[in-house]
């Protein structure tokens, strides 16, 4: 296996589900407080005791020992977010709060000590509530001038520290999940298609605009799109199907086609059309667009699904689809599809040619703590290793083929409070965090058997793979 020479190994985290301190120094209050149970219930008025995330794994105030643990592994780059409400409490205010920024100046500033470059997602599913509650979240224009002041104040702050950006996580689940995505906080069911679709333009609008203030302010800072990967298999090889699969993957690819070409694609303009669907665009606007494609083009990936007349549903990343008879699955339901990487990296490079990076991969897994290794308790993760090795050797067959990959940055590198569902017990990392779904527990990290299979892999540069 040979990966390229500055390959970016490392991992990746989200403000939310790692920091806790919800309402320290100054944050405001964000969708993700009021979502306790993840996707899987309704919000609530006020944040809640049960709400795992309001303390997630205390990243906020053991980012040092973390960090230092990543660099023991060997990491290139650590991908984590912002957290939008820290530095503007309610989103529309005037002025940034110092602690916020200051906040991430010592992070970045930890991450290069230990020669770790951070990978900085601007908006990672934590819209400031006030922007949910006052405006309906990405449905109103207002919240593209919010988040340009956002943008412009921490390029500002951090140009220097901070060279790759992306603009918005999973861009294409707002279609799938609208508060978590949007910070839209009209029901799902309630919501209209345009104001759902008017909704993904001022999110386009917004990521050209912090494309373009990027390139301004650091001109050596590379953005890149963030998009959930869902490859599409079809169910048998009956047209129909074939037609199924292509219509499923023009809603994701419209996204990328946006951040790589800057246009609306006929595709879409058909469906609006179909729909009675017309959106607010201003001439300026199109410009913007096509004016700030992206530099890279970066992704989620975790399953594939099917798609057909046939078939029952399966479970998958934030969007459904049908289940494909020949995967296995996690403890989640979500079907275990390593080849599907190196189709997604060929399909994705065959249309954008951009350069691709793997900014999420992992398995969800429920891990249990027994004796042994370095910290006295360790977790046997073997079924880990074993999936992200086999990914990562499709990765590998994808630079084989001729695709430009950037780097891979594994999801949850050290245990997190799950997005879709809230859970403790949702475990990716390289490193446990001992702390329940119930809440309890010391937050005392330990070193699972992947954290020195990984660091092997960096080590190598991905020969020790098999
Ligand atoms: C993606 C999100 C992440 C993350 C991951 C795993 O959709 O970008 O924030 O959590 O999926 O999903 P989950 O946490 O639901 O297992």
């Amino acid at each position: 296996m040979k990966f390229p020479e500055n390959f970016l190994w490392g991992g990746a985290v989200a403000a939310n589900q790692c920091e806790g301190a919800y309402n320290e120094d100054g944050k405001g209050i964000d969708i993700q407080d009021i979502m306790p149970q993840g996707i899987k219930g309704a919000p609530t008025a006020e944040p809640t005791e049960d709400n795992l995330k309001l303390k997630a794994i205390d990243f906020y105030h053991r980012y040092k020992e973390d960090i230092a643990l990543f660099a023991q592994m060997g990491f290139k780059i650590f991908r984590t977010s912002i957290a939008w409400s820290r530095i503007f409490p309610n989103g529309d205010d005037e002025q940034p709060n110092e602690a916020g920024l200051a906040f991430y100046d010592k992070l970045f500033d930890e991450c290069h000590k230990h020669g770790i470059e951070p990978l900085v997602t601007i908006s990672h599913y934590e819209t400031p509530l006030h922007l949910a509650k006052k405006y309906d979240g990405w449905t109103s224009h207002e919240l593209i001038g919010f988040y340009e002041r956002y943008c412009r104040t921490i390029f500002d702050r951090y140009k220097g520290k901070v060279k790759y950006w992306l603009t918005f996580n999973e861009i294409n689940s707002v279609l799938h999940a609208p508060l978590l995505s949007g910070g839209i906080l009209t029901p799902k069911d309630k919501l209209s298609e345009e104001k759902l679709y008017q909704a993904c333009h001022h999110e386009l609008v917004a990521s050209a605009l912090a494309t373009k203030l990027a390139h301004e302010i650091m001109p050596e800072a590379k953005v890149g799109c963030m998009i959930l990967a869902i490859p599409t298999y079809p169910l048998t090889p009956a047209p129909e199907d074939i037609i199924a699969v292509m219509e499923a993957n023009h809603f994701n690819d419209f996204f990328g086609d946006m951040h790589a070409r800057g246009v609306y694609p006929g595709y879409m303009k058909r469906y609006f059309r179909e729909k009675g669907i017309t959106l607010k665009i201003t001439p300026e606007e199109e410009t913007l667009l096509r004016e700030n494609t992206v530099d890279f083009i970066s992704f989620s990936y975790y399953v594939s699904i099917c798609e057909g007349a046939s078939g029952t549903a399966g479970e998958g990343n934030l969007m459904g689809g049908k289940k494909n008879p020949y995967l296995k699955e996690s403890e989640w339901g979500w079907q275990i599809d390593p080849k599907g990487l190196r189709y997604v990296l060929n399909r994705f490079y065959d249309r954008w040619q951009k350069p691709l990076f793997i900014v999420e991969n992992g398995l969800g897994a429920k891990d249990e703590l027994v004796p042994g290794g370095p910290d006295g308790r360790t977790v046997e993760d073997d079924y880990r290793i074993a999936y992200l090795n086999d990914h990562l050797v499709q990765v590998g067959e994808a630079i084989e083929d001729g695709v430009p990959v950037m780097g891979y940055t594994t999801w949850g590198c050290i245990d997190l409070v799950s997005a879709s569902t809230a859970q403790m017990s949702k475990r990716y990392g390289f490193i446990y965090v001992d702390r329940s779904d119930d809440g309890t527990g010391s937050l005392t990290r330990y070193r699972k058997k992947s954290f020195d299979w990984y660091k092997e892999v960096i080590a190598t540069n991905g020969e020790s793979l098999k």
